[in-house]
């Protein structure tokens, strides 16, 4: 969509990165002793073809295949316990501040400062991610009662686009005059849904959370703003990556952790199938804007997978592109969901100059793509 309206910005981003690191070493040091644990204890169904041997996992294939060093998570208790393989939370009570509400007002807290803003000035709460540890009250509204905002919040849920989508529904709220200024939060604390005894998948993700101010550019203070030029967004089903966690488990007497509840795929098929997609989708947004992909200063991409981003910056822009025009930060957070593009965003947008064109751009689950194209005023 083209931005028509009087002038939209982002005028303030915001971290909250857990204390706690897991390298690539010590989780496959983990796994691999759960995988050979479990072989020894099966080996009879094993050697009767009953059971599948467990593989070893290697810290080499992940950080070739993926890009990934290491991973943030709020707790690493329990993960590396070969005879846990989850991370391990204690309940809080209903009347303490849920694990989500309190990394989203985190990572809030640092985006208004950024934007100059305080609980006053904002009238909206959007939370958006891949997960929320509950169905209701909404995580938004806990946060929106945390800092003291009034007005409306909501969460939603896009798993690896929840981001880029959440900031499409600010702007719509914003372009509607429904509100004049949202605070968009992606508390993403994904770790309770990685399937740690999967090799194929126990490496992929780290815990996070990130914030965004968006606001009319007439109320703007900030001086590090970028306004929106135009948001684009587009879905196609597929099963490719799933997680079947849900409330009908207990109605369906199936496992409500069995492995099909946890996040699975199908990890090359998703490679392949998503990055011509997402090539294409910020082609035609680009083209939408009269922009071409060489114009563009900085692209803030989703980060699942460093040889796929550069497969879609190929495409884009052909071989030899600079590092910088690029970031990433999938080497030190892993995959953080939906929360990548706006991590790359709020650590790499400050050196860009006035009038320098930006893409922040998410893919993944759904299947889904959001994007944002930005101009640094
Ligand atoms: N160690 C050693 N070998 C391994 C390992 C491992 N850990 N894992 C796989 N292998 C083996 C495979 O078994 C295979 O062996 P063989 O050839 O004998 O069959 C070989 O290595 C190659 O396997 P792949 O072809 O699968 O490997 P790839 O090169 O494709 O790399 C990746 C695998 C890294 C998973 C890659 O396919 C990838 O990153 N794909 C993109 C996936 C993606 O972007 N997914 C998005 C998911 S995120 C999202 O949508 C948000 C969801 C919500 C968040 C959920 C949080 C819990």
């Amino acid at each position: 969509m083209k931005n028509t309206s009087p002038s939209i910005v982002i005028s303030g981003s915001g971290i909250w990165t857990p204390a706690n690191v897991i390298t690539n070493e010590e989780l496959v040091d983990s796994y691999n002793a759960y995988a050979q644990k479990f072989n020894a204890d099966h080996q009879a169904d094993i050697e009767s073809g009953e059971m599948e041997e467990k593989p070893l996992s290697s810290a080499r294939f992940i950080e070739k295949a993926s890009g990934i060093r290491s991973r943030y998570v709020y707790t690493k208790e329990g993960i590396l316990d070969i005879d846990r393989m989850r991370p391990k939370f204690p309940e809080r009570k209903e009347d303490e501040l849920s694990n989500q509400a309190e990394i989203a007002v985190a990572a809030a807290r640092e985006a208004m400062t950024a934007a100059g803003k305080t609980a006053a000035d904002i009238d909206a709460v959007i939370v958006s991610c891949a997960y929320t540890q509950r169905a209701y009250p909404a995580i938004a509204i806990e946060v929106q009662h945390e800092l003291g905002i009034d007005g409306f919040g909501f969460d939603m849920l896009v798993a690896c686009s929840a981001a880029t989508f959440g900031l499409h529904r600010a702007y719509d709220s914003l372009a509607a005059g429904s509100a004049k200024c949202v605070l968009a939060i992606n508390p993403e604390l994904v770790t309770p849904q990685v399937n740690y005894c999967d090799r194929d998948s126990h490496f992929i993700f780290g815990d996070v959370s990130t914030a965004v101010i968006m606001e009319w550019a007439d109320t703007c203070t900030s001086e590090n703003r970028y306004e929106i030029l135009g948001v684009k967004a587009m879905t196609r089903f597929s099963s490719n990556i799933r997680s079947n966690f849900g409330h009908m488990s207990r109605a369906t007497d199936a496992d409500p952790y069995g492995w099909d509840k946890l996040f699975h795929q199908a990890g090359r098929k998703v490679f392949e199938e998503v990055s011509p997609i997402a090539a294409g989708h910020i082609s035609e947004h680009l083209a939408s804007l009269d922009i071409t992909p060489r114009e563009v200063n900085r692209f803030w991409l989703h980060q699942a997978n460093l040889n796929m981003n550069r497969m879609v910056i190929k495409q884009l822009l052909g071989e030899d592109v600079p590092a910088d025009k690029t970031p990433t930060i999938i080497e030190r957070y892993a995959n953080t969901a939906s929360a990548g593009s706006i991590i790359a965003f709020h650590f790499y947008n400050q050196d860009l100059q006035k009038g320098d064109i930006g893409v922040i751009c998410s893919f993944g689950a759904g299947y889904s793509v959001g994007s944002l194209v930005l101009r640094k005023q």
